[in-house]
């Protein structure tokens, strides 16, 4: 099999972004598909927000805030800080051109688009060639059972700065929910499946929550591979590394295989882990030790390199 011909890519937020980013400057547009996690998405000042599906987005456009890794680069905060001056919420730092993105996702789908047509168009409109697709095109939602009572994700996620202690993560809406026909389709035609380096609670958790997506996964025929979100114990961005140890996992590469275990072929740990491939390698998953610390494009890109590369050498 040529792991190469359609490699499918399930991300959440930043830290996936930036594998798509990677993988997309190797892989023709029909070979590669991007599914995105949309249980962060919300209602808010009168607009429908997907703040992972706009990450993917601006990444791949070359247009995201490289320092936030979410938002336009250089963007102003107007209408925001107007918002504020008449006592509207401004915790959801909305940027003007971001702001652009959300107005038109927003009258599209009042228009009766799916989100998933929606995505494409805004996607042509950026001259993305790499579909980007939504998990689903039914509402699925994640809520945080914390100390703090029931949070909506983005509640918990940036008004709470992500503090709460976490007792238990629902996906409401998801028995509802089901694959659009295009993540279907992706997964049935993958030649190598990959979960990228994002939380497995709050990013990877949900898009196999969709009725549907965990048996693709499981009965392709596909190297199924992840990224470790967890670099020496530590998340490199968000609440992974404190959401593991809330809920009772290794706060490890170790961890985060056994958690997958029953779907993973293989996965890649970074080089501070690597005395993990063996205890690893002893669950009948594969293990390489890379560096996946992803700073610039040079990293990003040969990060997707060494992985498919990997793959190629040694889950054939
Ligand atoms: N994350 C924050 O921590 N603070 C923000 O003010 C914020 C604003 C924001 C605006 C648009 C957008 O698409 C994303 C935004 N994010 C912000 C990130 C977002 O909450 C997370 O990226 C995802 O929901 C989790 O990956």
């Amino acid at each position: 099999m040529n792991i190469r011909e359609h490699v499918v890519l399930l991300v959440g937020g930043v830290g996936g972004a930036k594998l798509a980013l990677g993988l997309s400057y190797i892989l023709p547009s029909d070979t590669l598909t991007i599914i995105v996690n949309t249980a962060d998405d919300f209602e808010h000042l009168g607009l429908y927000i997907s703040p992972d599906l706009d990450t993917v987005m601006y990444t791949l456009a070359g247009l995201a805030n490289p320092q936030t890794g979410w938002g336009i680069a250089n963007d102003s905060f107007q209408a925001i800080e107007m918002v504020e001056r008449y006592g509207g919420p401004a915790w959801f730092r909305l940027g003007d051109r971001d702001l652009a993105t959300n107005l038109m996702r927003t009258c599209l789908l009042r228009e009766g688009q799916s989100l998933t047509e929606v995505t494409q168009y805004l996607c042509t409109r950026l001259s993305l060639k790499h579909p980007i697709l939504p998990m689903s095109d039914q509402p699925v939602r994640t809520l945080l059972d914390t100390d703090q009572g029931m949070l909506a994700f983005q509640e918990y996620f940036v008004h709470q700065h992500w503090q709460p202690a976490v007792r238990a993560i629902h996906f409401e809406g998801s028995e509802q929910a089901r694959p659009t026909q295009a993540v279907s389709k992706a997964l049935e035609q993958a030649s190598l499946i990959v979960f990228g380096p994002s939380n497995p609670f709050l990013s990877i958790d949900p898009i196999l929550a969709v009725p549907g997506i965990r048996q693709l996964i499981a009965q392709s025929e596909a190297p199924c591979v992840a990224v470790s979100p967890i670099v020496g114990g530590e998340a490199l961005k968000g609440p992974a590394a404190k959401l593991m140890t809330e809920l009772g996992l290794e706060v490890s590469p170790l961890g985060v295989a056994k958690y997958y275990q029953d779907l993973l072929s293989g996965i890649i740990l970074d080089i501070a882990d690597q005395h993990l491939c063996q205890p690893i390698e002893a669950l009948g998953i594969r293990c390489t030790a890379q560096c996946i610390v992803m700073e610039n494009l040079s990293d990003k890109v040969n990060l997707a390199k060494s992985l498919l590369d990997w793959v190629e050498d040694n889950l054939l």
